[in-house]
């Protein structure tokens, strides 16, 4: 049978690149995308859409059975911000969309799933450097905590029902063509499109909070990658670790005065600091270079070129 991919919450940061990646690659009919809104110019004419809730089963069954679905991705999440604002929205929304595509593959209507979890089901008892695969996962975010339980669930399913579900910790993710909304590194995009607009940016996080980010072409590559690879080349069946780069406001600051001498940044803590403080700083993924031959592209210096670059020609 042919690869036939649905993409539930393909209208969101990742989604939306996820999906425009997966109909060059497979053909715009082999991916059907799908969301709670209509997203994107570029999205909605790049092939089928349907609207649907991630937390309605019967509607993402049915539209498994119409397309005859073999892969599932599912984007769908309330981050952790606002999972911050909205803890039991958070908690509802992120496991009942993950019980029904894990109930789903269960019943053998899904051959491959892909869920992502995050840098935030690590805590403030965990090794804030070079945080390892295997560690104290203490989390204090409904985000967090969800994620965690969802990775316990991951593992279960494949174990116990073989289900073939494959995941990633994303870091922060930054990109210029569909905004992020509601996490806690959404600084590090925010501050990119303040450069160019009116040159001057005031983040919500201390100069110097690090915390690991990665450009989204990289973690698009790292996501199709993790779904291509061999079954037996994926030996963590909760999450892998995933980094690339780890930076501070400070820092991204000083890079984007490179490009733009009189950016001039600013400071104001908000609820979000307390979030950031309680994650890592950087992040071991050894064991997702060595399982399924990770590498990643792009350091702070070359994102910042290709963001600068391509916000520029979107805002002229
Ligand atoms: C967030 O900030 O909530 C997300 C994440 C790290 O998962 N970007």
């Amino acid at each position: 049978m042919s690869k036939r991919i649905l993409i539930i919450g393909a209208c969101g940061q990742i989604g939306t690149e996820l999906t425009l990646k997966l109909r060059d690659i497979n053909g715009k009919n082999a991916v059907i995308a799908s969301d709670i809104r209509e997203g994107s110019k570029e999205l909605m004419k790049s092939g089928p859409f349907e609207l649907v809730n991630a937390m309605d089963y019967d509607s993402i069954s049915k539209i498994i059975d119409t397309y005859t679905i073999t892969e599932v991705y599912l984007m769908a999440a309330m981050l952790s911000a606002t999972g911050e604002q909205f803890p039991a929205k958070a908690w509802e929304l992120n496991m009942t969309s993950l019980f029904n595509v894990l109930n789903l593959a269960k019943e053998g209507k899904i051959k491959k799933l892909f869920w992502p979890s995050s840098i935030a089901v690590f805590g403030p008892t965990t090794p804030k450097e070079n945080t390892p695969q295997e560690t104290v996962m203490e989390p204090t975010t409904v985000y967090g905590i969800s994620k965690q339980t969802g990775e316990r669930w991951c593992e279960y399913y494949h174990k116990k029902y073989g289900v073939d579900v494959r995941s990633i910790r994303y870091p922060g993710i930054i990109s210029w063509k569909t905004k992020p909304g509601g996490g806690t590194t959404d600084y590090a995009v925010e501050i990119y499109h303040s450069a160019l607009l009116i040159g001057k940016y005031t983040s919500f996080l201390k100069k110097e909070t690090k915390l690991p980010m990665m450009y989204m072409d990289d973690a698009i590559e790292a996501t199709i990658a993790i779904m291509n690879a061999a079954p037996e080349k994926i030996k963590v069946r909760s999450s892998y670790n995933l980094a690339a780069m780890s930076f501070t406001p400070e820092e991204i600051a000083k890079v984007i005065k490179k490009f733009i001498p009189e950016f001039e940044i600013s400071y104001n803590a908000d609820f979000r600091q307390p979030i950031a403080d309680s994650w890592p700083s950087s992040i071991d993924d050894i064991r997702a270079r060595e399982d399924w031959g990770w590498q990643h592209k792009f350091d702070l210096v070359k994102m910042s070129e290709n963001m600068l670059h391509n916000l520029h020609a979107k805002y002229n």
